[in-house]
């Protein structure tokens, strides 16, 4: 039995280098994990093909096909969906986004998997090979919340040259926080945890001295953390993750880190105005602590890459000087921006459709990198001339220099990092893909120099593509196979 695992590009920061294309990012735990779970049968070919580093091959022969879903690959997976069932091949999608909206999905695949796999995914193998297909494959969440059964990724069907961090894990799925843009509390409404001796076993398959955790939120549950990261320490891993900026708030928790060879962590600073964090449920990040943040972590050893959102109902035309400022007086390690996006499912989504202020259902444009709301204090095109701007005066070459040589112990991190962000801000100024809400021939598009900057000229823009009415219609339809 041949089995086709796909996951569509996601358009995200690549290395091209001739042919070869590298993800500067990690290495997605999905298609490696369903790899691993599926039953050993006997002539039983898996091949995993991530569409973001290798082209996705449309004639392979498979038996079935599965494909891995988030928002803003949604629409290019319908249509490699539709493209395989076409030729006959049954189309199972799963993931985050199939997740959300099960009756859109629907529509593309003979079968559909909500939630996790650990359990559905043997039994949907065995399904298919009685010819007994279901339509619609649902989870229970362990009760006790404790993964079991999570499987070492079979990590040796990915092409590691493809990813700056091949050797990713996970600990824990899950976040305890319920902030409104978010799409992980919606998908996994409790904090699970593995078992530590089975992470430990899972650190233990990887030959590499240094891995990343994919965990949206590493440290939620400080007993638990500690106790993996002790078990960490006899391991002489290097390693990175992501927390919440309140990590630095434990002493202890930070030095059994530090000694476990935590080198870099991604927190979400989101904003530096406190009536932003609170409207957005995310007000136990205080603006004002910020700095010893950084410093804490810093003294520890750790690089912080530093994420933060524009667009917040509070924001205006003058956040993106102000964040800029921050972001280099703070002096976050690797800065990242981000685009206030309302994922299907998310309290945003619900509150800007209930006041008609989504202008965009195109699934495309949800990559954060695009506008498809009506902000409250700007247009849509400030809001998007202003995130290029932020992104390209961060990115200045002064600015980067001043960053790396200022950490010593991990300034090749820093500089890998800045240098991916500064060829991502020469593809936001050079790709059709990040031209919207201008279009490429637009002469405004062309010059990246200050004056256009600030001239931040004005110009109607509503995406023509995707409805709201045929959006509401599609997610009824699951209500109607499963009655
Ligand atoms: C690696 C990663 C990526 C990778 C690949 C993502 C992918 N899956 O395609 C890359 C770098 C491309 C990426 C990009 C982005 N990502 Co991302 N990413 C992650 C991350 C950190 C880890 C994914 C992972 O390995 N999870 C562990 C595995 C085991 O879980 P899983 O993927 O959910 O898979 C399980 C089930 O869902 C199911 N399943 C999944 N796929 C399939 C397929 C089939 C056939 C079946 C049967 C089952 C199944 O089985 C698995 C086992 O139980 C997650 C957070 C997280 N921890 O999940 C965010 C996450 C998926 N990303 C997210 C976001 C927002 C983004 C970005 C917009 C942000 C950014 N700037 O980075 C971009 C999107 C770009 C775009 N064009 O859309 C959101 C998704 C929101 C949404 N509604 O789509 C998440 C959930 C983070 C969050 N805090 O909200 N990301």
């Amino acid at each position: 039995m041949k089995i086709l695992l796909l996951m569509p590009d996601a358009h995200m920061h690549k290395l091209k280098i001739g042919p070869h294309v590298r993800s500067m990012r990690e290495a997605p735990l999905s298609l490696t994990t369903l790899a691993a779970l599926t039953p050993e049968l006997e002539n039983l070919e898996i091949r995993i093909v991530d569409g973001s580093v290798d082209p996705i091959p449309m004639d392979a022969e498979a038996d079935l096909v599965g494909i891995s879903v988030i928002t803003g690959t949604a629409n290019t997976a319908y249509q490699l969906a539709d493209h395989y069932r076409r030729r006959g091949i049954p189309v199972v999608l799963g993931g985050v986004h199939v997740t959300i909206l099960p009756g859109e999905a629907l529509h593309h695949a003979d079968s559909i998997v909500l939630g996790m796999a650990e359990r559905t995914w043997p039994r949907l193998i065995e399904d298919f090979r009685q010819g007994k297909l279901a339509r619609v494959y649902r989870d229970e969440a362990p009760p006790d919340g404790i993964l079991h059964g999570v499987p070492t990724p079979r990590r040796d069907l990915i092409r590691k040259s493809g990813y700056m961090m091949p050797n990713s894990l996970h600990a824990t799925r899950g976040c305890k926080r319920i902030c409104d843009f978010c799409t992980v509390p919606v998908v996994w409404p409790q904090y699970f945890k593995r078992p530590v001796g089975d992470v430990v076993a899972d650190i233990k398959s990887i030959p590499s001295r240094y891995i990343c955790f994919n965990d949206v939120s590493l440290v939620d549950d400080l007993e638990y953390s500690k106790e993996l990261f002790s078990a960490m320490i006899p391991l002489k891993k290097k390693w990175g993750g992501l927390a919440t900026v309140e990590v630095a708030k434990h002493p202890e928790l930070l030095r059994i880190m530090q000694e476990s060879g935590c080198a870099y962590l991604l927190l979400g600073f989101e904003s530096v105005n406190q009536t932003s964090l609170r409207d957005i449920h995310k007000g136990f990040n205080k603006s004002t602590e910020y700095k010893s943040v950084m410093t804490t972590l810093h003294d520890h050893g750790i690089s912080v890459q530093g994420c933060f959102v524009f667009g917040l109902d509070e924001d205006d035309r003058n956040v993106f000087q102000h964040t800029v400022e921050q972001v280099l007086e703070l002096q976050v390690d690797i800065p990242r921006y981000s685009i206030y996006t309302p994922y299907p499912g998310t309290a945003l989504f619900k509150r800007l459709s209930s006041e008609g202020r989504i202008l965009s259902f195109n699934w495309d444009d949800y990559d954060t990198m695009h506008v498809v709301y009506q902000p409250s204090k700007m247009t849509p095109d400030e809001l998007y001339a202003g995130f290029k701007w932020a992104y390209k005066e961060t990115f200045r070459m002064k600015n980067v220099l001043r960053r790396v040589v200022r950490c010593d112990l991990n300034s090749v991190i820093n500089l890998v990092g800045n240098l991916t962000y500064r060829i991502f801000v020469k593809r936001l100024y050079s790709e059709r893909r990040f031209a919207t809400p201008y279009s490429k021939d637009d002469p405004r598009m062309a010059p990246a120099d200050d004056a256009w900057f600030n001239s931040f000229e004005l110009h109607a823009f509503e995406r023509k593509e995707g409805t709201k009415e045929r959006f509401v219609q599609d997610a009824s339809v699951l209500s109607e196979i499963m009655s």
